[in-house]
């Protein structure tokens, strides 16, 4: 059976959704990648995967505004999500609570998902938006993976002071959730991620 890292490497784009209710159906096992607009989640995915423009990303936030699958084996048994970000001023009131409940109940009801990477960036870790998506995955019974993006922006003391922070304040909010720092400019953190990528996936 492939690993991990090969599974990766054969990613390829399946669909965009509007919403949770035209989602395909969720057969298999599924692992999604949420967080606040520009926290990084379509370059981590593009940065796991090792195809740079497989996922859109831009320096504008709010790019990703649909639910992206991907897809992992040829059976499209094993897929990735990219999710809309949230936490965007820009993004009129009526859209964000759209989405606020389209990812309620992608979380909560989308019976394959395995497991969810909540994408910050480390120099802005858990703020009230975050705070409620790590809440939801707990009450929704997801497994949780906080992700520290960007870790090229910050010196090792104020990174390793981060970590720290953010580990003491997820033992509160979700005891069992995991958390690693990760920066797709340095492509730091892959190894670690990938690992929690394959727990999840059982591959
Ligand atoms: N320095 C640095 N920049 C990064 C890193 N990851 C992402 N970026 C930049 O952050 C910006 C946003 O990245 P995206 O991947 O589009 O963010 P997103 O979370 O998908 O954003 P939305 O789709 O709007 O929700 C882009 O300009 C990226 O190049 C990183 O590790 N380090
Ligand atoms: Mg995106």
């Amino acid at each position: 059976m492939p690993n991990i890292a090969a599974y990766l490497k054969d990613a390829r784009f399946l669909t965009s959704s509007t919403g949770y209710e035209s989602l395909p159906p969720g057969e298999g096992a599924e692992v999604a990648f949420a967080g606040r607009s520009n926290s990084g989640k379509s370059s981590v995915l593009n940065s796991l995967t090792n195809r740079k423009g497989l996922a859109k990303t831009s320096s504008t936030p709010g790019k990703t505004r649909h639910i992206n699958l991907f897809g992992l084996d040829e059976e499209k048994r094993l897929r990735l999500a990219d999710l809309p970000g949230y936490g965007y001023a820009k993004v009129n009131v009526k859209e964000q609570w759209r989405w606020g409940e389209e990812l309620t109940c992608y979380i909560t009801e989308r019976d394959c998902l395995k497991g969810v990477v909540i994408v910050m960036d480390m120099r802005h870790p858990l703020t009230e938006n975050d705070r409620q998506m790590v809440v939801l995955c707990r009450t929704g019974g997801r497994p949780v993976h906080v992700l520290l993006n960007k870790s090229d922006k910050l010196k090792s003391g104020r990174r390793a002071a981060a970590i720290k922070q953010v580990k003491k304040d997820l033992a509160f909010l979700a005891p069992s959730a995991t958390c690693s720092a990760f920066s797709v400019l340095k492509r730091e953190g892959l190894a670690e991620l990938r690992a929690v990528l394959s727990g999840w996936l059982e591959v």
